[in-house]
């Protein structure tokens, strides 16, 4: 298919935050979905799902499940986008990427999967997640299917400074706390609570982490992105995390934690604005 714009918005759906959503969402996957399609200048219009009524949502779409807890149960998540113009409904964060890129190849800013070299960062060091990661889905771009893997377990190791900052919806915060507890197998949700020693040992990590993925953004020190000027989507999968550490810390925090490595993280994060529109 060759279409450059489509005549209908886009059905997009993300995670309800604290009102006014279109300011305070901050669910990294998501992020990545709403980068690419304002990257791909689509119209869309935004569906805010409560977190509790997510697996009801995906499932009365008929969207198979793309992650699953440790024990082998389904785990229903967002994003989820349904164009209307071809009936499509893609219910991963990659696989929305490459159904814009294979669906409207021209539009907007072009291509979001350009070749680059990102075969040379992985995480140095062993790691568990609680809840495993969606494994890569190449879709044709295999290089950055498997950063995209990388970049979420790098990030997803770090999460533990987020969550007693997460912009609830009132509406639904009380179950969502209660699920978080529930998963990780905690009594209540203030053990999540991450601060002094702990905390700054979690932050040591994450700087050295960032440190490694630095390299990355410095090799072409022409712009904030992994190609100097020019946006991918392997910006947009760092970026998407960024959003959600921004949308969780307080400012003064971000603020340092982006000073690192010579700020080009808060670089990125800024230059990534362009594509930001809920
Ligand atoms: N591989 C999937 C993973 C999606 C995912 O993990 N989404 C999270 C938000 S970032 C979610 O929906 N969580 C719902 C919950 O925690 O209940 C993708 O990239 O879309």
């Amino acid at each position: 298919m060759t279409t450059s714009t489509p005549a209908n918005p886009i059905e997009f759906y993300d995670i309800a935050t604290r009102p006014p959503a279109e300011k305070t969402c901050c669910s990294p996957n998501p992020w990545k979905a709403r980068f690419a399609l304002n990257f791909k200048a689509m119209p869309f219009t935004t569906n805010w799902v409560q977190m509790p009524d997510i697996t009801k949502v995906r499932k009365g779409l008929n969207v198979p499940p793309v992650r699953q807890f440790a024990d082998g149960t389904d785990f229903y998540t967002l994003p989820i986008i349904h164009d209307p113009n071809t009936g499509a409904l893609v219910g991963d964060s990659f696989d929305i990427a490459v159904y814009l890129q294979k669906t409207y190849p021209d539009a907007g800013a072009g291509d979001l999967f350009p070749a680059q070299a990102l075969g040379d960062w992985v995480l140095a060091k062993e790691h568990s997640i609680l809840v495993p990661l969606t494994e890569a889905r190449p879709g044709g771009w295999p290089d950055y299917a498997q950063f995209n893997v990388n970049v979420d377990a790098a990030f997803t190791l770090h999460v533990g400074l987020t969550v007693q900052g997460f912009p609830f919806d009132p509406a639904s915060e009380e179950a969502s706390k209660a699920e978080f507890v529930r998963r990780a197998g905690v009594k209540r949700f203030e053990d999540f609570t991450l601060e002094g020693e702990a905390r700054q040992k979690v932050k040591d990590s994450f700087k050295e982490m960032l440190g490694g993925l630095a390299v990355l953004f410095k090799k072409d020190p022409s712009g904030p992105f992994l190609l100097g000027q020019r946006a991918s989507y392997a910006d947009m999968m760092v970026g998407a995390w960024l959003r959600m550490f921004h949308g969780t810390l307080e400012a003064s925090e971000f603020d340092e934690i982006t000073s690192w490595h010579d700020g080009v993280f808060r670089q990125l994060h800024d230059a990534l604005d362009a594509y930001a529109k809920a």
